[in-house]
């Protein structure tokens, strides 16, 4: 196998050129035109240098044909690229340009410096030099480097049990294997064409749609965000041969579907009904949630098992049988085993399990933490903290071995993150966050507080103070003032009674 990269293993980048790539409102990127832009932003990048050596260069800008430039332009010279959240807060993207150690931040027109308040000097006070992607094409293309497939490549933030998100570092080898299983496995051809509309921060867009598509020589149609209006009018016309989304878009989609006049809804279902292929992940799909979508569409969703630090692992088949609630078969190349308390693999099914992970699509490292790195490997296995159990073969998750993590619309969150924002409130004295079912969301993220004796807070209050501090969809759902949380002997917070209050 080649053990080099640059654009090579992309495949349709170099030879699909005339065909569209991506297409943005009702502009169109043919892929020749956007290897182009890639090498230009790549040479920019570069300047004198003929290699960037694994320099940290973030880019802030949602879904349009700049980012996709700029994540290819940076692969192709050699530098790791650290997409961040455009719907983050300050203190959140100071914590990633900081941990990740982050010398350039590439903007474009669409999402300048200056539209999230204080990067600017957030930059200037942690010497990382702002520069638009417009200013680096139209330049000359110079010798890009051939790089090593073993070399990093992508560094992606991702909440965990601990406090601050961790850098999840996968290199060449590891994005080449997540993506060709998936393409193997999906049956994926240069007549697909998808719509983008998820954030661009997780695996979720940039590798299963994004990276996919592009790989094999498909369309992709950009959105800055999901809009129900937008993306539908792509299905009336028949735009689309393949949907991905999460559960929470499924469930919106039923809702919007269901409350229609007939014949437009029968109109837009015949669009879901002639694509290919509708694919649900990143959280749970529920049973009914499934077999509303069939009823609707006629689709039976595929559902899909992943995560940041390993790409897909379990996934329904393309051909055969989609089980409701369950989320497959492990995917070519993937080695995916159960592991009971003792540590010892589960032979058979039926006994639950953690979900533990082996195959070149496993990521590298946790950046600059080799203790969490190293606590999260046993014998070569990536412990994911996911249970599930085997049910004739097929996988089905039961849940997760921590409390501590919350799964929101297909964002994976911390709660001990957001109690430590929480507990700088001036009028806060303890709290404990927890994910409440919910129908929409999967799970609503809940706080419970004891306020400071004679102090009181509204939910409109805590919501605009969380404003400023965390991601919208990290600010809790639900406020519950108390007298005092539970505890055990030990004193420590008894979530699941919260989660059953
Ligand atoms: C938006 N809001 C949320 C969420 N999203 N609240 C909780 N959880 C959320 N996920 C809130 C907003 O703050 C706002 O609150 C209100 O909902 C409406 O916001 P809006 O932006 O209009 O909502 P939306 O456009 O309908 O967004 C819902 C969404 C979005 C499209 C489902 O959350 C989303 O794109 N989720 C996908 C995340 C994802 O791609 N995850 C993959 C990571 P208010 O009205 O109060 O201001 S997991 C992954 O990559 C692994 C590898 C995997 O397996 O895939
Ligand atoms: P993230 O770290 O954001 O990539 O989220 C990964 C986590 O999402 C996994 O560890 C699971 O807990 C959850 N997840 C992803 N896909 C599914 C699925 N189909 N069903 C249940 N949980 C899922």
């Amino acid at each position: 196998m080649d053990t080099t990269t640059n654009l090579r293993p992309f495949p349709a980048i170099n030879f699909s050129n005339e065909r569209i790539a991506l297409q943005e409102g009702k502009a169109q990127w043919t892929y020749a035109r956007l290897r182009e832009r890639i090498e230009q932003c790549a040479s920019g990048l570069l300047g004198k240098q003929s290699d960037l050596q694994e320099e940290r260069v973030a880019f802030f800008m949602p879904a349009c044909v700049d980012y996709v430039t700029t994540l290819l332009g940076i692969w192709r010279a050699g530098g790791i690229a650290v997409p961040l959240n455009v719907a983050a807060a300050l203190p959140e993207i100071e914590h990633v340009l900081s941990t990740a150690k982050v010398t350039r931040l590439v903007v474009s027109i669409s999402s300048p410096a200056e539209s999230l308040p204080g990067l600017c000097a957030l930059c200037r006070g942690l010497n990382i030099q702002v520069l638009n992607v417009s200013d680096m094409l139209g330049g000359k293309i110079q010798v890009l480097p051939e790089l090593n497939i073993e070399r990093r490549a992508m560094m992606l933030f991702t909440s965990g049990t601990t406090n601050k998100p961790k850098g999840v570092v996968s290199t060449h080898k590891n994005i080449r294997a997540q993506i060709t299983t998936l393409l193997e496995a999906w049956n994926w051809t240069a007549e697909d064409s998808i719509p983008l509309f998820l954030p661009l921060h997780h695996i979720h867009g940039i590798i299963n749609v994004l990276c996919c598509a592009l790989w094999t020589g498909a369309r992709v149609t950009l959105f800055q965000r999901f809009d129900m209006d937008t993306i539908l009018h792509g299905v009336d016309e028949r735009d689309y041969s393949v949907f991905m989304a999460v559960p929470t878009i499924y469930v919106k989609l039923v809702s919007h579907l269901e409350a229609l006049p007939e014949s437009r809804r029968t109109r837009l279902c015949d669009g879901f009904r002639a694509m290919r292929l509708n694919i649900s992940g990143s959280a749970a799909c529920p049973a009914k949630l499934f077999n509303q979508w069939k009823a609707l569409t006629g689709q039976s969703l595929l559902e899909r098992y992943g995560m940041t630090e390993i790409g897909m692992a379990i996934s329904n088949p393309y051909f055969g049988e989609r089980r409701a609630g369950a989320v497959g078969l492990p995917l070519p190349g993937v080695q995916v085993a159960l592991f009971d308390d003792e540590g010892r693999m589960i032979e058979g099914d039926d006994k639950p399990g953690e979900i533990r992970v082996k195959g070149d699509n496993v990521f590298q490292e946790y950046w600059d933490n080799p203790q969490a790195t190293q606590e999260s490997f046993v014998d070569g296995w990536f412990c994911t903290g996911d249970v599930a159990v085997r049910e004739t073969g097929y996988y089905r998750i039961m849940g997760r071995s921590s409390v501590d993590i919350i799964k929101s619309g297909g964002y994976k969150l911390s709660a001990l993150e957001i109690e430590s924002t929480l507990l700088t409130h001036e009028k806060i004295a303890e709290c404990a966050v927890v994910g409440i079912e919910d129908e929409t969301w999967g799970e609503a993220v809940t706080a419970f507080v004891v306020l400071k004796p004679g102090q009181s807070l509204e939910y409109a209050q805590l919501k605009a103070w969380c404003e400023p501090r965390m991601s919208p969809y990290k600010i809790p759902k639900v406020l519950r003032v108390m007298e005092a949380l539970p505890r055990n002997a030990m004193g420590k917070v008894l979530k699941p009674a919260l989660k059953n209050l």
